[in-house]
């Protein structure tokens, strides 16, 4: 994946508010520019990397990109979830991420608790991944300086 690592940013915007939800993950949810703007052989699925919501402290997260195939959805969206504990929404903020390695191809499955059970253990992979040194090296980069 000669992409990565890949930095975005952008507004976070309204989705269907199921993750908080129906999954109890919440994702912030970017805006069809920055899907459109996506490079052209971006693979579908979930990736893990840093991610700040303003000028707040970067932290780590997992992401996923594609039409999720447990709802079926129409358009393409990257969402966000910060694996962090903000006590409130910041819709309408901006988020710059940036994706660092990838974890798996998205899924469909039987049952909404069997989707949440992947996405913690999803969570997991990246919490461990993200203490290797040259992902530590990508949250002090550049891109994440104020200006
Ligand atoms: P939507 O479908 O509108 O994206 P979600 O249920 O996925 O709704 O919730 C996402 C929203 O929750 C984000 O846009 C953000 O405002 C808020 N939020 C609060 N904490 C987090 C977090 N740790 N990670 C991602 N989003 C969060
Ligand atoms: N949706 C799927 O349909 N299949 C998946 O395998 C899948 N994996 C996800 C992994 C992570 C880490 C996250 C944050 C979301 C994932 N989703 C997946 C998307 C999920 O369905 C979506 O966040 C909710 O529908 C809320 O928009
Ligand atoms: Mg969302």
């Amino acid at each position: 994946m000669s992409y990565l690592p890949l930095f975005l940013k952008g507004e976070v915007v309204k989705g269907f508010g199921r993750g908080s939800k129906d999954l109890g993950c919440p994702t912030a949810n970017y805006s069809r520019e920055v899907v459109q703007a996506l490079p052209q052989d971006m693979k579908p699925g979930v990736y893990y990397g840093w991610a700040k919501v303003n000028s707040t402290p970067v932290q780590k997260m997992v992401a996923n990109v594609g039409w999720c195939p447990f709802y079926q959805n129409k358009e393409m969206t990257v969402e966000t979830h910060v694996m962090h504990d903000y006590g409130k929404d910041f819709y309408g903020s901006n988020l710059k991420i940036c994706l660092i390695g990838y974890l798996r191809p998205e899924m469909n499955f039987n049952s909404v608790d069997s989707l949440i059970e992947t996405i913690k253990n999803d969570i997991k992979n990246a919490e461990e991944l993200l203490e290797a040194p040259e992902a530590i090296k990508l949250k002090e980069s550049d891109y994440f300086i104020d200006q």
